[in-house]
């Protein structure tokens, strides 16, 4: 089964988003399969935006960040890269749809509430990178439900 790496960036949490988001992911049908509250260092920003290195908004990208705790999860489900970033909207707020998470709350194309993986490839980095400890596997009881 795929699987996903969700962030719910120290916006979420400051703006008591964490309910709200987690439960458009669990809504859809996705299975939970990590869960925690990290305050990220500096060093497990950099890398998990290391692809953006170099860029104008990289420093800033980093203070945001590490500005508070933010929610690391994992979920798992058919298509779950896809389907969260779906889920997700448009990167900058002002031009997500409505019916996304972005969409509907937020404005900011930073403080954009969400991380999720962008392929299945980067997925599986972006877990051990944050789920050294792993992540649980269990069976589900619903699968011919949610697929
Ligand atoms: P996404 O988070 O939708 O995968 P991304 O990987 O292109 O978007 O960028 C990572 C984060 O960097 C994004 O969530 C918000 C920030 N960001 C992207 N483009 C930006 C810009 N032009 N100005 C400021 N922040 C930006
Ligand atoms: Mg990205």
């Amino acid at each position: 089964m795929q699987r996903t790496l969700i962030l719910l960036k120290p916006d979420a949490v400051q703006r008591r988003f964490v309910g709200e988001i987690t439960g458009r992911f669990e809504r859809k049908g996705l299975r939970l399969e990590g869960l925690k509250l990290v305050h990220a260092s500096r060093d497990l920003a950099e890398k998990h935006y290391a692809v953006h290195k170099g860029k104008p908004f990289y420093e800033s990208l980093l203070s945001f960040l590490t500005s508070g705790p933010t929610v690391a999860m994992v979920w798992g489900g058919r298509e779950s890269v896809a389907v969260c970033r779906t889920l997700m909207g448009l990167t900058d707020g002002a031009k997500a749809p409505p019916g996304t998470i972005r969409g509907d709350l937020a404005l900011s194309v930073q403080n954009n509430l969400v991380h999720g993986s962008d392929s299945p490839e980067n997925a599986v980095v972006e877990i051990a990178l944050w789920f050294p400890e792993g992540v649980i596997d269990y069976p589900g009881t619903d699968a011919t439900w949610v697929g």
